[in-house]
């Protein structure tokens, strides 16, 4: 029985919850013995030093002058195919519908049907793109032609339905952590750079692109500022940052606010701060808020998308509607405020992405499709070996 899968991973390797999903996957695969390929345009951020069983294959673009725009749909295509045949590969799971999903339909093409395509709908690629009619029926199509198709939430599978009008079965396979990296620490030192031993800490952190409403961050903040003596870190950087900025500044918040830029160890900084605020106008599932429930920081998020199905409103964190910055500086004061409920949630918030979205549980359902796609029974050890959570 075959029980050691041959894989290529493709996604944006350099930005958002996506390709960060897809390296932490491609990872745990590796470190389970499977041979992990990935196949994209630059090397994964989160890839880095050597691992055992991961190899990585850069797509090349060609950029001929007769090119008004270089083709890496095609030259991906083109690579997909042929790693897929050099290293006799047995499935592609690509991240992202388009063009990734597409690139792989045609690698298979290319090189035959014994190849399998799993695909992953990470939130936008349906929510954003898929609204778009001169890409919708190629999005409805690369959905409908691949053996297994995955998104990250419940909400995320009705919005595919819904806008896409498809009827194909969608695996739920939510966002996972790795409990090894994201779990509380001791950061009382690194916490005295950014705030006085009786101030509190709030978060966020994104890619400050519009759906994200960072403005609405600063909102709360500046309501919660009025009571309780707190500062706030911002993480990421994007098109939205010059418009914070100047919020901040005209709020008169600069000497509170911490603006960190892009950072991978996002970890430390979770530990550190008390309450990460998210209040976007869409999320298909929230892989930060439960990168900070991971590490015992609570989340006042918008009630939109698959939040809810990460954050239980009043037990593990709080929901509000989209905007409505004066309910989500209640919430955000009610956790400060309150030691026995904010421990209670915190308590909550831990267990939570410990038990439910642990890479162990995550990992296993990936590998479940991988062996139903490719018509393999499942490895006993894959059913029967206990959960390490
Ligand atoms: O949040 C982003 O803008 C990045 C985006 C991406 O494609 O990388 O994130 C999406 O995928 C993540 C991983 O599955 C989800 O946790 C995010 O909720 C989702 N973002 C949106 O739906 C806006």
């Amino acid at each position: 029985m075959k029980e050691r899968l041959k894989i290529g991973i493709t996604c944006y390797p350099t930005l958002g919850g996506s390709g960060v999903v897809a390296t932490e996957l491609g990872k745990l695969l590796a470190e389970k013995g499977h041979e992990v390929h990935f196949i994209t345009h630059s090397m994964p951020f989160r890839l880095g030093k050597f691992d055992r069983n991961i190899f990585y294959h850069e797509v090349e673009v060609n950029d001929y002058y007769v090119f008004k725009y270089p083709p890496y749909d095609l030259s991906l295509a083109s690579k997909l195919a042929q790693v897929v045949q050099l290293e006799e590969l047995d499935l592609l799971h690509v991240h992202y519908a388009i063009p990734h999903a597409v690139c792989a339909l045609l690698a298979k093409q290319m090189v035959g049907d014994k190849l399998k395509v799993v695909t992953t709908l990470h939130g936008t690629d349906i929510t954003v793109l898929a609204q778009d009619e001169s890409l919708s029926d190629l999005i409805r199509y690369a959905i409908n032609q691949s053996d297994a198709v995955t998104a990250v939430s419940k909400d995320l599978i009705e919005e595919t339905r819904r806008l896409l009008n498809i009827e194909k079965h969608i695996d739920l396979a939510y966002n996972f952590v790795d409990k090894r990296v994201y779990f509380p620490r001791e950061v009382t030192d690194l916490r005295k750079e950014f705030a006085q031993p009786d101030e509190k800490i709030l978060i966020h952190i994104s890619n400050f692109r519009p759906v994200k409403r960072v403005t609405d961050v600063v909102e709360i903040f500046h309501r919660v500022a009025q009571e309780i003596p707190c500062r706030l870190l911002f993480v990421g950087e994007g098109p939205e940052l010059s418009k914070v900025l100047c919020r901040v500044k005209e709020l008169g918040l600069l000497d509170r606010v911490t603006f960190c830029g892009k950072q991978d160890d996002v970890a430390q900084l979770l530990s550190l701060s008390d309450v990460m605020l998210l209040p976007s106008e869409k999320e298909s599932f929230g892989l930060v808020a439960l990168e900070a429930m991971a590490c015992g920081v609570p989340t006042v998020a918008s009630n939109t998308g698959g939040i809810p199905e990460l954050i239980v409103h009043g037990e593990s964190g709080f929901l509000a509607d989209i905007g409505d910055v004066e309910q989500m500086a209640h919430y955000t004061k009610q956790l400060l405020t309150d030691k026995p409920l904010y421990e209670k949630i915190v308590e909550a918030c831990l267990y939570r992405a410990r038990f439910t979205f642990c890479n162990d549980v995550i990992t296993r359902q990936y590998e479940e499709i991988y062996y139903r796609v490719l018509g393999l029974p499942i490895p006993d050890e894959l059913k029967l070996k206990p959960l390490n959570c």
